[in-house]
Formats: structure tokens, C-alpha cells, sequence
């Protein structure tokens, strides 16, 4: 179920610096039900490590994608700002790469089809891929067709013989959850247009080290990236990468552009993120070191004032059971002691309990019926629009902490 990755993904050498251990984690997006409460829950190691000289990070480990891919408790239709930020993004990708009326766009790691209906809405022809059975039987069902399987160089072929070639294709955040990227990245190629453009978005090794984004370190994401990396990475393969956009989705995203190989230079986006690069030191192993400090030091401060506050009888709450958020919890030793419930807009999480923890998950409609003293907000990427819908914990005399990048009582 989990194997040993000695050796970098992106230039396979074996001195990687293991710096930043979380120990035996669940898997995030696997919340319990009442009745597997009582069965005893499968952990994985969970270990950051960096290869300098490529300033890419990864896990030290890869959990078999059957465990964690096969359900998929995460659906992109909980957050309205995300919806909004797809709408955009379909409309942007469509003039920029000049799509035509029902050019085909396949979207991989498709999720609930929430990005698919956005560029079907715009009249493209559509096509999702996602392993996940739940999802894609949601999103069939919506009438968003979609493969329930990975991206196999057989499914792309499969795609290219019946539907193909592909105008777009997407990936977003799905490509730092894939061990063998040069494979995708060639699937990818086969079912691409000769003028085709691959979009894909995820978060940014940048901005993780400089906002302490630690929490989003969980079993899923395989990969960090810089541009320096993705370039390294994309050297290999029959696409080229042409471009990079950095986006405040998620706390900090690249969005990158990559064709079929046509030898273009570098644009200016991307020499000039290659340099911010340099400047942030993500090259060298102490800046990791001084991240995994900072990480232990917001674990610290959170944990103090938890226990504090139930030492006090406080009514503490959880807004938000994000994928980022069970890593937050059962690395700081979080529990129903500290943390009463958590309230998610996901339908499909009401009635699960956080793994490892077991903090009950219910429906944001509840937090009306409670006196909250302290409100933590797990999905702190959504910070503004969680907010603004429970300004009533506020003005009832609540607090909100947020817990990146540094642990804030507001
Ligand atoms: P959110 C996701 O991680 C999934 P997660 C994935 N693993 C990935 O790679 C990263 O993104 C980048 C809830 N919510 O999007 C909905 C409210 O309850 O930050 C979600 O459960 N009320 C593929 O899981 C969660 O918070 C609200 O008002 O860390 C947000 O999860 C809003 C806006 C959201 O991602
Ligand atoms: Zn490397």
C-alpha cells in the first residue's frame, strides 16, 4: 500500500534531504462514518523531502492511489469562490487559446464536473477522466460524461480513437497527485491537437514556503513545484513548456501552459518567476529546515491556546473540514476535547467524523444554534467568504482564529 520514493521525480537523484517529518498520518480524504469508528484506521508516513538542486519537494512515500482516489470526499461545488474562479477560467482559456465552438476539452481528475459544466455552458464539447466511482457517477449523471479511471496512456488513446484529438486539456489540481508525471505528461501528448495547449494548476512550492502552508502537506499531494522543477520536468517529455501564470487560488497556484514541442524560448512570466526563485533560496536545504521550524512553532501556538481555551470551557467550533484541515488536526493532536464540531458545505461529509480525531463534521445551517466563543478556519484559502457568511459568530461576541500563516485570534 506504500512504497519507499528514494529518488527525485524530476531528475532521479537519490540525495534528497528529509526535512520535515508529520509522522503516521490517515488519509485525509477518507473521513470515518459512525460505523467504521470502530474499526482501526490504517496510517501512512508522512515526510517531506527536498532535492536542492531541482527545488522540488516531495513525499518521501507514495500510498497506492486505489486508497486514496477510489471514494473521494472532496468535491469542487462546496465553495462558491471556486465555482466563480472555474467560470473564469473557462472563459479566459477560451479567448486566450481562441477555441472555437465545440472543440473538445477533456478534463483530468474531473471531480464532480463542476469545471466541465463551466466550458460546457460556453459550448465546448466535453469529456472528465477521474478515478474516483462517487464522483463520476455524479457527474454522468448531471450529464457531464466522464471516464471513472486515471489517466493511462491506454485511456488517453482510448479518448484520441473516439473523441480526440483534444483542443485542451485541463488538470487542475490533480498533477502534483500523479508519481509517474513523465507517463501523464505522454498520455497527455497522445490525445493532444497538434495546436492543442495543456492547462494545468496547482498549488506553489513558493508560496507554501513563504505563507507556512504546511498544513496542504498530505499523502495526495506527491508533488511541490517550482517553475525551475516543472521545467526540468517537461524537458523530458514530447510537450513544452510555454508559459505560467501565478494565482492566488488555493493560497498561491501556478497555472502553466505547455504544447506539443516547438522549441519556443522561455516567456518573461516564467524567466522572471525562475528568478524570484533564486531569490527565495529554493535551492538551498536551509530554507526547509527554517520552514519545518516555523511549522512545529505554529503547531505550538495552536496547541497552547486549544488547550487553554477548553481548560477555560470554552466553545470552540471548526469551519471547514478541507483536506489541508485533517492534516492541521491530527499533526497538532486536535481533538473533540478541543474542538466541539466542524461544519463543512459539503453535503456528502455531514455525519463523517474527522480520522485519526474523530471530530463530527455537520452542516454549516447548524452554527445558528450554538453560542460560539472561537471559530478556527480550516479552509483559511476561503478565509473572506467563510467569513461573510457568519459574521453572526462575530457579532455574538466570537472570535475567529486562523491558523496560516502564523496562528491569528481576530
Ligand atoms: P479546499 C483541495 O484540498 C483538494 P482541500 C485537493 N486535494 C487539492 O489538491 C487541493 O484542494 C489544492 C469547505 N467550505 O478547497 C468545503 C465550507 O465548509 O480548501 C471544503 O470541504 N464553507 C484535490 O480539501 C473545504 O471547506 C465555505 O464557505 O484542502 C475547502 O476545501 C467554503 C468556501 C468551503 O481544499
Ligand atoms: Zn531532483
Amino acid at each position: 500500500m506504500v512504497i519507499n520514493k528514494d529518488s527525485c521525480r524530476v531528475c532521479r537523484s537519490r540525495e534528497l534531504y528529509d526535512f520535515f517529518d508529520l509522522g503516521h498520518q490517515p488519509a485525509a480524504n477518507t473521513l470515518l462514518t459512525s460505523i467504521n469508528l470502530t474499526e482501526t484506521e490504517f496510517t501512512y508516513p508522512l515526510v517531506a523531502t527536498v532535492c536542492p538542486p531541482c527545488g522540488f519537494m516531495q513525499l518521501k512515500h507514495v500510498v497506492a492511489p486505489e486508497v486514496l482516489f477510489r471514494h473521494y470526499q472532496y468535491m469542487a461545488s462546496a465553495s462558491r469562490s471556486y465555482l466563480e474562479h472555474f467560470g473564469n477560467l473557462a472563459t479566459v482559456l477560451i479567448s486566450q487559446l481562441n477555441l472555437k465552438q465545440r472543440s473538445l476539452v477533456v478534463d483530468i481528475g474531473s471531480n464532480d464536473g463542476s469545471l466541465l459544466k463551466e466550458f460546457a455552458k460556453r459550448g465546448m464539447a466535453v469529456l472528465g477522466v477521474d478515478p474516483a466511482k462517487n464522483l463520476a457517477e455524479l457527474a454522468n449523471k448531471e450529464g457531464m460524461e466522464t471516464v471513472c479511471d486515471y489517466f493511462t496512456p491506454a485511456v488517453a488513446r482510448t479518448i484520441m480513437a473516439t473523441k480526440g484529438p483534444a483542443k485542451l486539456i485541463t488538470a487542475t489540481n490533480v498533477f502534483a497527485h500523479v508519481d509517474d508525471l513523465t507517463t501523464l505528461i505522454e498520455a497527455i501528448s497522445t490525445t493532444l491537437d497538434h495546436d492543442g495547449v495543456f492547462v494545468a494548476q496547482f498549488p506553489y512550492l513558493g508560496d507554501l514556503i513563504t505563507k507556512n502552508a504546511f498544513d496542504t502537506i498530505y499523502h495526495e499531494h506527491l508533488s511541490y513545484f517550482s517553475i525551475f522543477s516543472l521545467a526540468r520536468l517537461f524537458d523530458q517529455t514530447s510537450l513544452e513548456l510555454y508559459q505560467v501564470e501565478h494565482i492566488p487560488i488555493h493560497g498561491g497556484s501556478l497555472r502553466i501552459f505547455a504544447r506539443k514541442r516547438n522549441n519556443a524560448t522561455f516567456s518573461p512570466a516564467i524567466r522572471a518567476l525562475l528568478k524570484k526563485e533564486k531569490q527565495l533560496k529554493l535551492h538551498n536545504q536551509a530554507t526547509y529546515e527554517e520552514f519545518a521550524r516555523r511549522a512545529r512553532r505554529i503547531k505550538r501556538d495552536l496547541k497552547a491556546i486549544l488547550n487553554r481555551l477548553a481548560k477555560e470551557k470554552k466553545m470552540v467550533i471548526g469551519l471547514g473540514a478541507p483536506a489541508k484541515g485533517i492534516t492541521l488536526i491530527n499533526y497538532t493532536g486536535l481533538t473533540p476535547v478541543h474542538i466541539r464540531f466542524i461544519t463543512d458545505s459539503t453535503p456528502a461529509k455531514h455525519g463523517h467524523f474527522t480520522p485519526q480525531s474523530r471530530i463530527p463534521i455537520v452542516p454549516e445551517k447548524l452554527l445558528k444554534d450554538h453560542h460560539i466563543d472561537y471559530a478556527i478556519i480550516f479552509a483559511w484559502n476561503f478565509a473572506d467568504e467563510i467569513m461573510k457568511k457568519t459574521r453572526f459568530i462575530q457579532k455574538r461576541g466570537g472570535r475567529y482564529i486562523i491558523p496560516i500563516p502564523n496562528v491569528t485570534v481576530l
